[in-house]
């Protein structure tokens, strides 16, 4: 089975949409708005889709979050059963912030092919297509080095590496310097920086480090569309987590994740700038309309680029 094209462009509608929603919190220092924003409109726009979807990754459980709670069916009832996962803001603080790279993100699958990941974090490693059994999570680090820079055929020196700027990436990132690895820090938006691998023009060799559970499940829906390598593997510190994570059929606290398992089946990925970044353009105000950039995956047909769409503004725009 394969998810009908024609969702596609409705897909990046509600991308769009919750983004440029999102958008008119752009530096107004308020993380909570501008996801109240993108929530309320990716919620109301998924609701016209004739689908039946289930949210598997949102913003919570039913008692954190009235919507896009995880376990929502949304949608008309009318058309095929999917999974979804949504971020509706991926960067708050970049929105409230006014800085590159917030994002609005969505990823569907068929229904039972989207991994129901914990909110915890998750360790992750990325790269670009390479042979199994090349990079692990449990190899050490300077040997992972060493056999993507063998492997790609690139001085050590010549590689480069993004994680996120947190203290406890502090012995990761002193063993990269050491190793005379280039670093790209990034002060949040994990998704992004996964995402980097998926294209040498964004020259990032490898992804790593520890970020939260959901957006390594978004991430490895888009890797697959470009047959990337993700391995992921959820840390889970206290008994409550532990104890959520048995409730979601998890018995395997320390396993790896590899891309299959985490989505299978035929999916689709949309990321649509808020603010503008490396990946793609954010929300531009024009006279009567707005536009928007979204990075669109669609992997049984082997899609993955920009789209441009310019939307009319309208007063229930969002
Ligand atoms: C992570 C990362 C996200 O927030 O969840 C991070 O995956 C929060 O990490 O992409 P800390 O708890 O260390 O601050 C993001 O960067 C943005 O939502």
């Amino acid at each position: 089975m394969t998810i009908d094209k024609k969702f596609i462009d409705q897909f990046i509608k509600v991308t769009s949409k919750a983004a440029y929603a999102s958008s008119l919190f752009i530096g107004k220092k308020d993380k909570i708005a501008a996801d109240k924003a993108a929530v309320d409109s990716m919620r109301s726009q998924l609701n016209k889709i004739n689908m039946t979807g289930e949210v598997v990754i949102g913003e919570g459980t039913l008692d954190e979050a009235p919507m896009l709670y995880t376990g929502e069916i949304l949608g008309t009832k009318n058309g095929p059963n999917f999974d979804i996962a949504v971020d509706p803001v991926e960067g708050t603080n970049f929105v409230a912030n006014n800085l590159p790279g917030g994002l609005t993100v969505l990823a569907i699958a068929e229904k039972g092919n989207l991994f129901n990941a914990p909110e915890t974090y998750m360790n992750k490693i990325a790269t670009g297509k390479i042979e199994k059994g090349l990079i692990d999570l449990d190899y050490p680090l300077n040997k992972n080095i060493k056999n993507l820079s063998e492997y790609k055929n690139k001085d050590i020196s010549s590689l480069t590496v993004c994680i996120l700027d947190r203290p406890r990436h502090k012995k990761i990132i002193d063993e990269l310097k050491d190793l005379n690895v280039n670093i790209k820090l990034i002060t949040d938006g994990d998704v992004m920086g996964a995402l980097y691998v998926s294209d040498p023009k964004y020259n990032i060799d490898m992804f790593m480090g520890i970020g939260g559970g959901p957006e390594g499940v978004l991430a490895a829906s888009a890797l697959d569309a470009y047959n990337c390598f993700f391995q992921g593997s959820f840390i889970f510190k206290t008994d409550e987590d532990k104890n959520r994570a048995k409730k979601m059929g998890i018995n395997d606290f320390d396993k790896k994740y590899e891309i299959n398992e985490i989505v299978s089946g035929d999916s689709i990925f949309c990321a649509t700038g808020i603010t503008s970044g490396d990946l793609v353009g954010g929300i531009k105000l024009n006279k009567d309309t707005f536009s928007s950039e979204t990075l669109v995956t669609h992997k049984s047909s082997g899609l993955n680029k920009i789209i441009k769409l310019e939307e009319i503004l309208e007063a229930n725009n969002t």
